[in-house]
């Protein structure tokens, strides 16, 4: 049974850049570098490094040859992912009808397994326009050694399939891009390609203006902190403590700001360039608190970056250290335990003394969850961390303390929320609907066109999407060195919130204004008909990069 939404939505068609609406030519800028590291990314993709930016422009009518091709998706679930998989289909279909699309099931492992489908018009057709990678599954599983690859090349060869499309985040790409040289080098002649893709937002740069679902997941994250807001200035009794997931950076965080005008929104990237420690941060929020209270104010909204707590100085160091004991410097992969005890006890006996002060001078749970819980790729889980719950208690005591000492005299009260998963999985904006089409799409025409190691890019979003960009760009130009689970590896380089962009410099300029006025915005939920100033806005921080 479908939801009204989901009918009237499924009859949509996403819109598709100029160029890609019918035959296009490759135009190939200059040779590219990589972002730093220039000579160990080049002696590490050989057959992969300093290719050319490409653009696709109209071209002329040509015959293509029936080819298969691959898709998995990878990671966590971001709004768009099945538009990107029917925009890939259409794309593959409309060069040759006799052409296939296979999906490898629940991510990266599928390929390993030899697990997949195969794609027909009436199983897309029920997934257009819809959010969730439910179409066939997402995972975490990384797809890096050798036996892997040797693994997938096997399946791959029994499909007849001519590439691979990895939509994933930094990790996945970057080892999309591996994989890309790996097939190179043995010229087994699978093509691979990338696609951007991260509520996280924090997959960007001169190339990709943003990952897709990034939107779709701050809209409804906005949408779900302007109700709160409505609430809390209606009861005026409570402090709403609203954590936003983004594992590392906070884009999420700063783009709900710009569309809610909170009361307090901490920006990690911030607090760790002040060297700010947990108790700075605390004490700033309760002099928000304090001063709404000096007005009669007590109630507001604070917005937490998922990821903050890796960002405070000691605690990073910290962290570094704990994902370093926690690898097994022989093989590389996380070490195990018998049980939790024993791990909480190989880690305390084997970090620095300062680093271990500073744990044991967390709470108990907050202690445990560092110690204890890793992600596939080694990450701390910080998605487990109640950083709203340990921050709010925080506040308490302080203003608690300050009551005593006379300086304040108001009323705390605090409630907290999680938003994350509620907005993973929402049904693609049409921004993301229209993007995802044509990142699919555009995947098609980049292995029509040959490549690998390339991923897909849709540029100039700001504008109508008629006006948009298509092309490629090569994975290695976004690479560089970094240290990870104790060793030197080639990766893409995540983008953070920089401190002197356009979005976090708004935000500054306005949010002392916002911390004492109740000057709250209240999105509404995302919309797909009507006014195209209510519909098809890009996030504001799009909009403020672009200006
Ligand atoms: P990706 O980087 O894979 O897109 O995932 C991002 C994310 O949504 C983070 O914001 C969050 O910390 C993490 O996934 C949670 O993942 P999981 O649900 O697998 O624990």
């Amino acid at each position: 049974m479908k939801s009204a939404l989901q009918i009237a939505r499924a009859a949509y068609q996403p819109k598709l850049p100029k160029a890609l609406q019918g035959p296009v030519v490759a135009k190939e800028g200059k040779p590219t570098q990589s972002v730093d590291n220039q000579e160990e990314i080049k002696a590490l993709f050989p057959n992969t490094y300093g290719m050319p930016v490409i653009t696709f422009e109209a071209g002329e009518e040509t015959t293509t040859d029936p080819f298969n091709v691959g898709i998995i998706l990878s990671g966590g679930q971001a709004p768009g992912g099945h538009n990107v998989i029917s925009g890939l289909y259409d794309g593959v279909k409309s060069l040759n009808k006799d052409s296939k699309l296979y999906g490898f099931l629940m991510g990266p492992g599928g390929l390993v397994d030899h697990k997949y489908v195969e794609f027909t018009d009436q199983f897309i057709d029920e997934y257009r326009n819809t959010g969730g990678f439910d179409i066939i599954g997402s995972g975490r599983t990384k797809l890096e050694k050798e036996a892997q690859f040797e693994s997938g090349i096997e399946i791959l060869r029994q499909l007849g399939i001519k590439a691979l499309v990895i939509i994933g985040g930094d990790d996945s790409n970057t080892n999309a891009c591996v994989l890309a040289e790996y097939y190179a080098a043995k010229k087994y002649g699978v093509q691979v390609i990338g696609c951007p893709k991260t509520i996280d937002g924090d997959l960007k740069n001169e190339q990709i203006e943003t990952s897709f679902g990034f939107d779709t997941a701050c809209k409804t994250y906005s949408e779900l902190i302007g109700n709160i807001q409505r609430d809390c200035n209606s009861a005026r009794k409570y402090w709403h403590f609203i954590k936003l997931m983004g594992r590392s950076a906070s884009h999420i965080a700063l783009e709900c700001a710009l569309q809610t005008q909170p009361n307090a929104c901490l920006i990690s990237e911030e607090v760790e360039a002040k060297a700010m420690s947990l108790d700075d941060v605390v004490t700033y929020l309760a002099e928000i608190v304090a001063a709404r209270a000096a007005e009669g104010n007590n109630f507001g909204t604070v917005l937490v970056p998922e990821g903050l707590i890796e960002f405070i100085p000691a605690i990073k160091k910290l962290i570094a250290e704990l994902n370093e004991v926690l690898t097994d410097p022989e093989t590389g992969e996380s070490r195990v335990f018998a049980s939790k005890d024993e791990q909480v006890r190989f880690v305390k006996g084997n970090i620095a003394k300062e680093n271990l002060e500073v744990l044991e001078s967390l709470p108990k749970d907050v202690e445990l969850q560092l110690c204890l819980d890793r992600d596939p790729h080694g990450n701390v889980q910080v998605s487990l961390i109640e950083t709203e719950k340990l921050l709010s208690a925080m506040v308490a005591k302080k203003l608690a303390q300050w009551k005593e000492e006379g300086k304040y005299n108001g009323k705390f009260s605090a409630q907290h929320h999680f938003f994350g998963y509620e907005g993973r999985c929402a049904a693609p904006s049409n921004y993301d609907a229209d993007y995802c089409y044509s990142l699919g799409f555009n995947a098609s025409r980049l292995i029509a066109n040959g490549k690998t190691g390339y991923m897909s890019i849709i540029q100039n979003t700001t504008a109508p999407a008629a006006e948009w960009v298509a092309g490629g760009v090569p994975i290695t130009m976004m690479m560089n060195m970094e240290r990870r689970n104790g060793a030197m590896k080639p990766v893409i380089r995540k983008a953070l919130v920089e401190l002197d962009g356009a979005p976090f410099r708004f935000f500054a300029s306005k949010r002392a204004e916002w911390a004492k006025e109740t000057a709250y915005v209240y999105p509404g939920p995302i919309q797909y008909w009507g006014p195209t100033e209510v519909c098809d806005q890009p996030t504001k921080t799009l909009q403020l990069e672009k200006r």
